[in-house]
């Protein structure tokens, strides 16, 4: 009878797993961190003017902590602009020399203008002067 001796596996590459996982442990806290970077440069972002003009279509502006958004707008001829008013307190929205005027809107009321004629039109809250927007009624590039 032989006894034949098997020789134990080689596990020399252990003692490398330690610091392996510490790099893994380090680069996901970094992924976090990213992450988290990102996520706070996303909450300052502010009023920017709203993006492509749209014909025929229906955009909307909200009344928001006394603010339009977006408080400046360009669209094509044919856009119905329609504020909502998400505050709890009424707005009443007004062209400045008042082509157009709403009545006083109460919270989730809105108001609904067509805007044909090419040109700016600038717009405030007749209840709180300070708070003013303008729209900017442009043809699209052909
Ligand atoms: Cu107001």
């Amino acid at each position: 009878m032989s006894n034949v001796s098997k020789e134990a596996p080689i596990t020399g590459a252990a003692g490398g797993r330690g610091v392996l996982s510490h790099v893994g442990a380090f680069l996901v806290l970094l992924a976090f961190a990213l992450l988290a970077f990102a996520h706070l440069s996303n909450a300052t972002e502010s009023l920017v003017p709203a993006a492509a003009p749209t014909d025929g279509k229906t955009v909307e502006v909200a009344i928001s902590n006394f603010t339009f958004t977006p408080n400046e707008l360009t669209i094509a001829p044919g856009t119905t602009v329609k504020w909502v008013n998400h505050d709890d307190i009424p707005h009443l929205v007004a062209e400045k020399a008042l082509a157009f005027k709403s009545q006083a809107l109460d919270t989730n009321d809105s108001f609904s203008f067509t805007f044909t004629k090419p040109g700016d039109v600038e717009y405030f809250c007749v209840l709180h002067p300070h708070m003013i927007g303008k729209i900017t009624v442009k043809a699209a590039a052909t």
